[in-house]
């Protein structure tokens, strides 16, 4: 044991695997009493005090950026973070990267005037501040007339949506104008929150999307327009949630606070009576007012443009979908074949009065399913069991789409193209809120995708902070410790890279007539076994699989991938919108509506009773798989984010109760273990974050040249950098003279 003296700050062990600070309380003899940060008392001797090693100075304190930290390990970290936690500093730096610790209360730190104290100050100048990313990007922005991205990432509950939002206010208090376009770019939040974020057990604001805002400036950085892109909403919800989760928030808030005379005529009661609200356990949710936040919501919809007439059509398809929940089927026989009857309720023909269309369509819509092949239509009655489902694929259609009608509509509010031949000086700012790692009891399909797009932006700040920066070492010829780091490439190569990857299975099987999850399965373990990212079926008879993420293996449930991969409406239900008379719902499908015209008008039509359901083409549905389409628009996503300059917000959950002051060590650690946030820390202190071409760095420095030792007009510029180095910074291994380039670190 180290010799210790009363008054020390030691690291001892603790029993999550990483060790924890303490105070020396007392030493008698060859014993000593010291008390851990959770308060606990120990008593540390010979026997058990090997673990045990004095505390760097800068750990005690804590330190605002932790590339200073002198104990970089992960006890080192872990314990910064709680300090500051402690002290209420909830944001911190490693480098440019921002932590964020979710405080889970209201602080003070979000007003006008911190937005005009970080406004055009360097990064580090002030204490470290979600704000002064923001500035970051702006000015460089203004600087280097380079498009920025903020790329916010972490778990659900973790602050990503907050701090997405709270960039947005800096950036728009900057821009200055106080227009009616950054209102309306504020005002867009409300809406898609309402549409797109529910209540789950790990978040009562949980996003259910992914999104994208791109905010456009002209060359005075004044805000001139915006653009969002949206990332797979979570279309199961509509129709079923966890238990204690809740549907869309917009579905309570119109019930809450629709004036009664409207929900009379949309014949609307209560949350409670509705099977796609009630089912769940969960009503309300603490901490929303749902009555106000309709009100809300009806104002931003103003401001977006959306007329009373747009939020009226809106809402009578959201009524319809609760409607529609309550229909129920009775099964029964008929020729043989198992079909089913629609019961006839209140709620049957208001849905169908809402749809717009007349009963007895809905109800053969709902019954039975028409079979298009190349030669004939068939059409085959359903059982019950699968017109449930037919119903809840329509509900969920219909609200899907809705949202990205909205999403359109508000696009093209906020969308403002620069005037003709302006488009110089026109940069953006692009901040990126999406899901984050999921790993649940059940991972589905869902979950699949969004762990795919996890590994791809956790695979850009792999390349942005290791990869690009190892290789411009090397091909600068500059000295420095290489650093070891996980690099998730092999999981991103088997979901979607190598010949037959997963995703390229799921949509091969989703095309392939005969496909099922169990044949999609059996080729998946075929042709992954010995992929040390795959983890193969255990035996013919389990129906998981497993992939080895960066944030852990996940393991899924395969049942259903094919069925939401291929994400097409019967024939039937696609019928039945178009004989609507309602103009929304025939404009939320209008891309659908003229690709099925096209494929009806090219088979000829025979009814043959014999043909099996089997003989389903892939014709009759979209050939757009619902995992194509993400993936198109995930590289996109990948291709504007590598043209910008990136910035990195990492958002930490302290805790799994929602509450203030409280640090969860073990969940802690393992958020930093699965973000690589020691790895981050490492290469940044090793490495030379700061570079510059000889020429833009003598501009710069030149006043620092000491002309007699070294004259710019006859020495070469590489000689005048290294000058100007060698008399201003002290420290030898704090620069590095590359091929092209001159690199500084970071003090
Ligand atoms: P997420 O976006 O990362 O989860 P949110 O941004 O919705 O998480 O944050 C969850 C909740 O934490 C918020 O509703 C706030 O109550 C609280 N919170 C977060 N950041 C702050 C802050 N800076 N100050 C005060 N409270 C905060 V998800 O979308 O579930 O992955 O899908
Ligand atoms: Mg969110």
């Amino acid at each position: 044991m180290v010799l210790l003296t009363k008054g020390d700050n030691v690291w001892v062990d603790s029993d999550i695997g990483v060790a924890i600070g303490a105070k020396v309380r007392k030493v008698t003899g060859d014993k000593c009493v010291v008390v851990d940060d959770t308060g606990k008392e120990r008593v540390l001797s010979h026997q058990n005090g090997s673990g045990v090693s004095l505390m760097h100075p800068t750990s005690v304190e804590g330190v605002a950026d932790m590339i200073r930290l002198g104990d970089l390990n992960e006890a080192g970290l872990l314990r910064n973070l709680q300090l500051r936690h402690k002290q209420g500093h909830i944001y911190t730096y490693i480098g440019s990267v921002l932590v964020a610790v979710n405080p889970y209360e209201l602080l003070p730190l979000y007003t006008a005037e911190q937005v005009h104290l970080y406004h055009g100050r360097q990064l580090g100048e002030l204490p470290p501040h979600v704000f002064a990313i923001a500035d970051s990007c702006y000015f460089n922005m203004r600087r280097n007339h380079c498009n920025q991205c903020c790329i916010i990432s972490g778990e659900s509950g973790a602050g990503k949506t907050e701090s997405t939002k709270l960039m947005l206010q800096f950036l728009a208090a900057v821009s200055g104008q106080h227009s009616w376009i950054e209102q309306q770019i504020l005002e867009a939040n409300p809406i898609l929150e309402a549409f797109g974020n529910a209540k789950t057990i790990r978040n009562d604001n949980s996003s259910r999307f992914g999104k994208y805002v791109e905010i456009f400036f002209n060359n005075k950085g004044v805000i001139e327009g915006a653009h969002m892109e949206q990332y797979l909403l979570e279309k199961s919800r509509v129709c079923h949630q966890a238990s204690n989760e809740r549907n869309y928030h917009i579905f309570y808030c119109l019930l809450m606070g629709l004036p009664e005379e409207q929900k009379k005529i949309l014949s609307l009661g209560k949350a409670e009576d509705y099977s796609y609200l009630n089912a769940s356990g969960c009503i309300t949710c603490d901490g929303r007012e749902d009555a106000t936040d309709y009100s809300r919501i009806r104002s931003a919809l103003k401001i977006l443009t959306f007329g009373d007439r747009d939020c009226w059509d809106i809402f009578k398809l959201l009524a319809a979908i609760l409607h529609m929940g309550n229909i129920d089927f009775r099964g029964s026989i008929m020729n043989n074949m198992e079909s089913s009857d629609v019961s006839a309720s209140p709620h049957f023909t208001m849905s169908a009065k809402l749809l717009e269309v007349d009963t007895a369509s809905l109800d053969a819509s709902l019954t039975k399913r028409t079979f298009l092949t190349n030669r004939e239509r068939v059409c085959k009655p359903l059982s019950s069991e699968q017109a449930r489902d037919t119903r809840d694929a329509f509900a969920k259609a219909i609200y899907s789409k809705m949202f990205l009608w909205l999403f359109e509509k508000i696009n093209v509010a906020i969308h403002k193209k620069p005037a003709q031949g302006s488009t110089q000086g026109y940069n953006s700012i692009g901040l990126l809120d999406i899901f984050g790692f999921e790993n649940f009891k059940t991972n589905s399909f869902e979950q699949l995708c969004i762990n795919f797009a996890n590994e791809q932006l956790q695979q850009f700040f792999v390349r942005h902070v290791f990869k690009l920066e190892q290789e411009e070492y090397t091909r600068e010829d500059i000295s420095w410790k290489r650093i070891i780091f996980t690099d998730n490439q092999p999981t991103l190569d088997l979901l979607a890279v190598k010949p037959l990857n997963i995703l390229s299975l799921i949509d091969e099987e989703s095309h392939f007539p005969k496909g099922t999850d169990t044949t999609m399965l059996s080729k998946m373990n075929q042709v992954h076994k010995s992929n040390s990212s795959y983890i193969v079926s255990k035996s013919d008879h389990d129906i998981y699989f497993g992939i080895k993420h960066f944030a852990g293996a996940v393991y899924y449930n395969p049942t259903g991938f094919l069925e939401k991969n291929r994400d097409a409406l019967s024939p039937d239900l696609m019928g039945l919108v178009q004989k609507s008379s309602s103009k929304l719902l025939r404009l939320l499908f209008e891309k659908d509506l003229n690709a099925n015209t096209m494929k009806q008008n090219n088979s000829k039509v025979v009814i043959t009773p014999k043909s099996s359901l089997r003989q389903v083409n892939e014709k009759c549905r979209g050939t757009t798989t619902l995992s194509s389409q993400f993936r198109q628009s995930l590289d996109s996503l990948m291709r504007a984010l590598s043209i910008c300059e990136p910035h990195f917000i990492r958002c930490f959950k302290p805790n799994h109760s929602k509450a203030a002051k409280l640090f969860d060590r073990e969940l802690c650690i393992r958020q930093l273990r699965d973000s690589g946030m020691l790895e981050t820390i490492r290469i940044r202190k090793s490495g030379f974050p700061i570079r510059h071409t000889y020429r833009e760095f003598l501009s710069r420095y030149r006043v620092l040249l000491n002309t007699v030792t070294c004259d710019p007009r006859t020495e070469p510029e590489e000689e005048c950098c290294n000058a100007i180095c060698k008399a201003v910074i002290r420290q030898e291994d704090d620069w590095r003279i590359g091929k092209t380039k001159i690199f500084l670190k970071v003090r």
